[in-house]
Formats: structure tokens, sequence, C-alpha cells
């Protein structure tokens, strides 16, 4: 027989089909459901802390997989971390450093590989890139930061289209009709299933709103900072709960209301955010809406002229939690019907499930909320990964792994070689319980400033025990931070004569990850003068 050398290889593709088909998790090549929340700090996932909420399902990830304690972020802010989560590079070179400048969509991201290495691939929910994802065989994706109800999506085959009902829940189902009537059983997947909930201005689903309304939930120990102990960026940053919230937009106190009491807009898009959210349900929407929060405003009205700040903070903060917490019990609902689906149709051995959230976020620690600072709220961010036959149940890992790794972790759980230019280190050793010479310290820099809530440019290195930052920009300040001794980050030891030598040793290091990583006063000085001509506060 004379066979066609063509014909071999259709041959032998037949033949590895066939074996992937008899379902063997430790040899066919992973699954990749990627869950990500915007906006979820770990605080509100009660594998994390269960003081808050209590969050079963995504909890589920934790006892059946690996709870990463120290996970962090290398750029505290939406786009820029999506950036890097797709490209596998720092923002100083996939060049989304804020969310103001549109992504190079030049940039080769880790979808696109597996894409071309033969994964069917779909992507659901925020991306926030002011361009449309490369590499997806399928996508409906909100434009901007999206709405939570009645949203539109800009989809791959139907063009924009708006969707009657509340986000987190229309998401859930884009992603479970994709996993039921697109998924082809021939071909591994990669599935991004991108949650815009939690993310201000916080509205949740009726079922939820119902529920939280009526909780009360305890306040962290710093909500009352005033920031002494620590530089400028603290003291002059835009996130206090107290004075940089807005009434309308966030507390939901109809501008009418403002009106009545005397309150003014804390920010310029305080009544317009409060009718874009809030003014767009449908009829029927807004009269469930109104049946629960009339009289909690109502309430507000009569208490409101004899509060006193201190009480007004404690409001604001309650009002805060119950609707950033009633946001996350929908995600968690959701997260919940895709882990049922996957073990009602025998894909949960062979499937890597991540959770993770863009940033971290503050929930009233140091008054504030939002993210973008270095400091252990934002810049922590919550993982916990499930890959049955490799992960075991049940255990956590305390190394500094960050957003920077998952483009080469799942090229390598695929089988790509990445390409060399990616900066991250696979997680899969971790997976294995391999400890052994990963990376002992991060690198962080942002950039978005001046912009919303002020916080300024800043860059550090941090490692288990400590936190190095240098902000500048408008300011030449250092902070040092020893993590072990000092928990909630309130004292500034830089000028402390007992860490001279940490602070020698730590700006050693640092300059020499900024070297590594291709980072430099150069580039610093060029994103300065890009942003120069750009209009503050663009959304
Ligand atoms: C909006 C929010 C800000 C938030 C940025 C970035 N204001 O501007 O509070 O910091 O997005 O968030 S809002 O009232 O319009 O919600 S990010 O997650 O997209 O980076
Ligand atoms: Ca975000």
């Amino acid at each position: 027989m004379n066979l066609h050398f063509g014909t071999l290889i259709i041959l032998g593709l037949i033949i590895i089909n066939g074996c992937q088909s008899i379902n063997d998790p430790e040899t066919e090549r992973p699954n990749i459901l990627f869950i990500m929340a915007d906006d979820h700090a770990y605080q509100a996932i009660s594998a994390y802390d269960d003081r808050l909420i209590h969050t079963p399902n995504i909890d589920r990830l934790a006892k059946e997989g690996l709870l990463f304690s120290n996970a962090c972020v290398t750029n505290s802010i939406c786009a820029p971390s999506r950036a890097v989560i797709l490209s596998g590079k720092h923002s100083h070179l996939n060049g989304k450093i804020d969310n103001i400048f549109p992504f190079d969509t030049t940039q080769i991201t880790f979808p696109q590989l597996l894409q071309e290495y033969g994964y069917q691939t779909a992507m659901f929910g925020k991306l926030h890139f002011g361009n449309n994802p490369k590499g997806f065989d399928q996508f409906k994706i909100l434009p901007g930061q999206g709405n939570y109800y009645n949203p539109d999506f800009i989809t791959k085959d139907e063009g924009t289209i708006k969707i009657e009902g509340y986000t987190s829940d229309i998401i859930t189902d884009m992603t479970l009709d994709w996993l039921d009537q697109e998924r082809t059983e021939e071909k591994p997947f990669l599935l991004m299933y991108l949650h815009k909930a939690p993310h201000r201005e916080w509205l949740p689903p009726k079922r939820h709103y119902t529920e939280f309304m009526k909780k009360s939930f305890p306040e962290p120990s710093t909500l009352f900072d005033n920031y002494e102990g620590r530089g400028r960026a603290a003291k002059e940053a835009e996130m206090n709960l107290l004075t940089h919230m807005n009434w309308a937009g966030d507390s939901k106190i109809p501008p009418e209301v403002m009106g009545e009491l005397g309150i003014s807009e804390t920010a310029i898009w305080d009544h317009r955010a409060y009718n874009n959210t809030v003014g767009r349900m449908t009829e029927e929407q807004r009269a469930d809406w109104d049946k629960i929060y009339n009289p909690m405003i109502e309430e507000f009205k009569k208490n409101y002229p004899n509060m006193s700040q201190e009480e007004l903070m404690k409001w604001r903060y309650q009002r805060y939690m119950q609707d950033y917490l009633g946001s996350i019990a929908a995600v968690d609902d959701g997260v919940g019907r895709v882990l049922d689906y996957l073990d009602d149709n025998d894909l949960s051995d062979n499937t890597i499930v991540v959770y993770t959230s863009d940033q971290g976020f503050y929930l009233g620690e140091h008054g504030w909320f939002d993210k973008r600072f270095i400091y252990n709220e934002s810049f922590k961010t919550p993982l916990l990964v499930r890959w049955p036959h490799v992960i075991t149940a049940g255990i956590t890992n305390s190394k500094m792994v960050q957003n920077l790794d998952f483009a080469q972790t799942f090229l390598e759980a695929a089988g790509v070689t990445a390409p060399s230019d990616m900066q991250g280190e696979s997680l899969i050793p971790l997976f294995k319980g391999d400890t052994e010479g990963f990376r002992d310290a991060v690198y962080y820099h942002y950039y978005e400033y001046p912009s919303v809530h002020m916080v300024k440019r800043h860059y550090g290195i941090v490692t288990e025990d400590y936190k190095l930052a240098h902000f500048y920009y408008d300011i030449d300040e250092w902070e040092l931070y020893d993590r072990k001794k000092d928990l909630h980050e309130m004292s500034n030891v830089y000028d402390d004569p007992a860490y001279i030598d940490v602070v020698k040793g730590l700006k050693k290091q640092l300059a020499e990850l900024r070297v590594k990583y291709k980072d430099s006063p150069e580039l610093d000085q060029q994103f300065i003068e890009k942003y120069k001509d750009l209009k503050r506060w663009d959304k």
C-alpha cells in the first residue's frame, strides 16, 4: 500500500482524536474556564474571609482546588489588568498602562495562540479595551464599563444587541448557552466568563437587594483612618466613603432628594450616574426597586439633618456594603450554575477552572472604596484554581503569584510554547505543590494620574515581608511597610533608622526588577508625555 504523507498525518490526527475521545484527563489537553469578576475584593469571598458574605459556589473552588493567599496584580486597574492577563507582559511593555489609551491589538495574546493550536475559544462579559478581542471564535462583550440593567452587548455575529434583564444573569446565560449549543466535542475550549459586577455603581438584582437591604455589616478597623503616618499619596487620594462617594450614583439617594436636603454633588457625574443606572430600568424593574429603596430613602430624609459626620460615614459604609455585596451574591449564583453544568456534563475532571478579579478593592479599609494603590486591599486579588488530577483538593499556597502569570500557565497546560518575551512564570509547578525556585518579589507600577480618584503614579516592590513604593510625577516620596508587623499598613517606616538596611536591600532589588522587566525612568517619562494631551475623566 502506498500511503501519501498527508494521508498519514490525517490518520495520525484521527488516532490522536480517537485517543482523546476515551476521555483520559491525564493525557487530554484540558479545557480552561477563566472566571473573572470586576473589582471583587478577596474580603468578599468567604473562602478568604467570612465576615461579610457567604459565597458557597466560589468557595467550592477552594474546597476542591487551590486558594492562593498572596495573589496580586501588577497595576491595580481594570483594562490594564486585562491587558496583562491576555499578553503576559507588564503594562509598560503591552502599552495599556491605564483605562484611557486603547489596547494595541497587534500584541500577541494567549487566546490567539490557543486558538491557533486547536482550542475553541469564547468570551462573554466585560473586556473594557475600547476594541474587540482577537483570537475568539465567539464573543459577546459589554461596551466599555457596561450596564447592570438591560445591558447592550457588542457581539461577533449580531452587531450590538440590547438584552433585557440583569447583567450577571445574562452573562451566565450566554456562557451556558455557548457550552450547551456551540461547544464542539472535538476540541478543548478556552472560555472566558467575565462579570461586570461588582463594579461601581453596585446595582444588585431584586432577589439580592431584597435580602441585603436588611443586613448590616462589621466595620473595618481603619474606617476612620486619618492617613497620619503615611505620605501625601494616601492623604490626597479621592476615594473616601464620606467625602468622595457619590450620593445619587453610589448611595442611591435620588437627585431630587439630594436637592431637598441641600446635599450637593461630590462629583460632576453623580446625577448622571444615577440616571444612567437606576434610570435605565424598565417600569416593572423600577417599581420593584422603589419598593425596597424608597423606605431607605425616607428613613434617610428623616435622619439626615441630625446625623454627625461619624454617623454619616457609618451609614455610607452600610449602604455601600449592601449594594456591593448584593451584586456579588449574583456572581456567586452564576458561578454555581456554571460549575453545575460542568458536573452534569462530565466536564469537571478535565477543566481548569480559575476564579479571580481584575484587582482588589477597598471595602471601607482606610475609609476608602476603589483601588489603584500598591497598598494591600487593592494590590491583592482573589485567586482560586481547580484542576482535578493535578491539584490536590483544599490546599493553600502563599507564593507571590501575579495576574502576569496566567498566559504562560494556560499555554503550558495546553502544551503550547510561550513566546519568549512573555514575562510571567507558569503556575503549574505550584499547582503540583512544587514551590522551589518560584519568585519571592513582585514588581508593581500604577500610572493613571491625574485622573478620577487622584491616586498618584507609583512603582514598587513587594516581598512576603516588605513593601517599598516610590510615588513620583508631582511628588517624590518613598514609603516602606513592614507587612508582618503592620498588617493594615498604617505606618510608613521608610525613614525609621531601624530599617536602613532593609531599604537599601529593597532599593537594589527594585532596580534589578526594573531592569529585568525592561521598565525604566525613560519609559516613565514617555508615558507622562503621552498622557499630557489627554482629557481627564474620560471613561
Ligand atoms: C469609573 C468609576 C471609578 C473607577 C473607574 C475605573 N466611576 O470611572 O470609580 O475607578 O471607573 O474602574 S463610576 O462612577 O463611573 O463607576 S475600572 O474597574 O474600570 O478600572
Ligand atoms: Ca476593575
